[in-house]
């Protein structure tokens, strides 16, 4: 990419150009999908606004304390929440919303009511919030089943069945990073325009990486395919090279870097935690569909992971995602240890 022309580009692709453009493919389109987007579009700018203004806010005693007007100040995972679901409701074509900070599903009232579900997880990686690393907001979008009545089952869908899901990564810079399902592409916040202009067009997803990515800290409970894995990946006995560690432990972070650089991420099952620890509808399915959009895999341990049907909305799941040589690794220990 020639980077000094770039930056003197004048025909902006932004993220409505390019939704618009999508939409002028499917000639019945009402614009629903669009309209969609675009409210989740102002929540990921108002989010990014949020965070970056959070460690200025903290140092003059406001995050999650009283401000000198003595005014209760909303935590920033509290605030995002509050603003993404205002934004899908007031958007009128959502009629479900999984939200990873709500214990209930959301139904929307019927006034306000749409065909689409939202499952989301405002602000995830939350731990990271008070060092400044990079955060994001996830999302993944259903169509209602039968078009009637909203009930439980339409969030209760394999990831397969989602229409579209992305992510938002608050970092150096903000990235939203979308497929419909045709293909992922990025698009980076212009802040002196307040629009996202498509920067990474079409991205794939190297067929092997260098880099795996996990919490080590937790391989003392991890079981044997695991382990044999990131053995592998330190000790490799083929004459390859040694893949490189990088775990930023914010799974927006490290799924974006794995898809531009490849290599895996994982969050495997362990003693402790037999299910993993994230969760299926807002991080496993929207990452394992921009995973496959791009040419790589994921792997729950047992199965596709776009196949898994959930039972309830915050269900989780192991995971391991990316390069798709990588992932095919992985499978093959799994594969391994049921026939023995
Ligand atoms: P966090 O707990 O900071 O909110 O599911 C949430 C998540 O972060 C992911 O973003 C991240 O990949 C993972 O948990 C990190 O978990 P560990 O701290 O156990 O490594």
């Amino acid at each position: 990419m020639d980077h000094a022309a770039d930056a003197f580009r004048t025909d902006l692709m932004t993220i409505t150009r390019f939704v618009l453009n999508e939409q002028s493919k499917h000639p019945e389109s009402r614009g629903d999908f669009s309209i969609l987007l675009s409210h989740i579009v102002l929540g990921c700018k108002f989010v990014c606004a949020a965070v970056n203004k959070a460690g200025l806010a903290k140092l003059i005693g406001l995050a999650g304390e009283t401000n000198v007007q003595g005014e209760e100040q909303k935590k920033l995972d509290v605030l995002s929440n509050e603003v993404f679901v205002k934004a899908l409701v007031s958007s009128g074509r959502t009629c479900i919303l999984v939200s990873e900070e709500d214990e209930e599903a959301i139904f929307v009232e019927p006034s306000k009511r749409g065909k689409y579900c939202v499952v989301f997880d405002p602000l995830d990686g939350s731990s990271n919030i008070d060092c400044g690393v990079s955060i994001g907001t996830i999302f993944g979008i259903y169509m209602l089943k039968d078009g009637g009545e909203s009930r439980l089952e339409d969030v209760l869908q394999p990831g397969k069945n989602m229409l579209a899901a992305g992510y938002c990564m608050y970092g150096s810079s903000c990235t939203l990073v979308l497929s419909t399902g045709s293909g992922v592409n990025g698009f980076t916040l212009d802040p002196s325009l307040g629009e996202f202009i498509l920067t990474h067009p079409d991205i794939k997803i190297p067929k092997k990486g260098k880099i795996y990515s996990v919490n080590e800290g937790n391989a003392k409970n991890w079981d044997g395919p695991t382990a044999k894995f990131v053995e592998k990946c330190k000790f490799p006995k083929d004459g390859s090279p040694a893949k490189s560690l990088r775990y930023i432990g914010s799974m927006v972070a490290d799924v974006h870097r794995t898809l531009l650089y490849g290599g895996v991420f994982l969050y495997p099952a362990d003693k402790k935690s037999p299910n993993g620890k994230l969760r299926v509808l807002y991080e496993v399915f929207p990452m394992s569909f921009l995973m496959e959009q791009a040419g790589g895999q994921s792997f729950t341990g047992k199965e596709r992971a776009l196949d898994l049907v959930p039972k309830k909305i915050h269900e989780r799941s192991p995971i391991f995602l990316g390069s798709y040589d990588d992932v095919e690794e992985i499978k093959a220990l799994y594969a391994a240890e049921e026939k023995a």
